[in-house]
């Protein structure tokens, strides 16, 4: 455990529940894991785990996420409010107010390809991955932040910024866009679409099958709206490639 370092991010945490309590540590199999064993003993919504490196981080379907130290992994307890077949929400609002909250950070553009990558131009600065338990679900949210470009898959990129303030602003934008969850869910998909870099392209996607068509757009539960030569399909869970 690393308390000072808890206690500085703390002291200039502009949030009202999100990273109280914070937990830092040096390294950990995945913050996700160490945050849901809190969820498990009834912590409260906004508990948050913080680790320099990660030795086991993953991405979805188990894939691999780079965890070398200088990146920022992160994971928040949520008790969410919604509905469960409303939880792929989830990743639509933590993806928003990440991205805004890098943008403002980095000084440049940070768009969203579908369902939550955050990409800096043509490639991957972050990811976010939402874990569902019984009655809970864990926000795990990965940005590459000052970490050599060897440490990292070729088609990824890093964000020249503090790790303190990251931590800060992330945890400040995803309090924020979880909020209007649900009472603005239309405000919150507004938002989404105008940092889409899917949208609007042709894409192939790959999930349960594969389907390729053009992006048209997110309906009310986050899933993707493709047009395909058979007519409109809806995508729940897949990966973009854009063509
Ligand atoms: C994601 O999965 O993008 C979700 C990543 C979530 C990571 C956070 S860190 C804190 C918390 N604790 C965890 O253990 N996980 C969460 P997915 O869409 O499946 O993307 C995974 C793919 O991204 C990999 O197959 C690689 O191609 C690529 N990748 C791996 N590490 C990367 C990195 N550091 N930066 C950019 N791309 C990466």
């Amino acid at each position: 455990m690393l308390p000072d370092l808890a206690a500085e991010i703390t002291s200039h945490l502009p949030t009202a529940r999100f990273g109280r309590p914070l937990h830092v540590y040096e390294r950990v199999t995945s913050t996700n894991d160490l945050a849901k064993g809190l969820a498990e003993e009834g912590a409260p919504e906004g508990t948050a785990v913080l680790a320099l490196a990660q030795t086991a981080g993953r991405g979805r379907l188990g894939r691999p996420w780079a965890s070398p130290r200088g990146g920022m992994y992160l994971s928040v307890v949520l008790r969410p409010a919604l509905p469960t077949d409303r939880w792929s929400l989830l990743g639509i609002a933590i993806a928003v107010g990440s991205a805004s909250a890098a943008e403002s950070l980095a000084g440049m553009p940070i768009t969203l390809k579908w369902p939550n990558d955050l990409l800096l131009d043509t490639r991957k600065v972050g990811g976010i991955l939402v874990e569902a338990g019984p009655t809970f679900a864990v926000a795990g949210i990965g940005i590459n932040a000052a970490v050599p470009p060897d440490l990292l898959p070729p088609d990824a990129a890093s964000l020249n910024v503090e790790l303190t303030t990251l931590v800060c602003e992330i945890l400040r934008g995803v309090e924020r866009a979880l909020a209007m969850l649900p009472a603005d869910t239309a405000g919150l998909l507004a938002q989404w679409r105008r940092r889409s870099a899917t949208l609007g392209r042709h894409v192939r996607v790959v999930g349960r099958e594969e389907v390729a068509g053009v992006a048209e757009d997110i309906d009310a539960d986050g899933a993707l709206l493709l047009r395909t030569a058979q007519g409109v399909r809806r995508v729940l869970a897949g990966d973009v490639s854009l063509r």
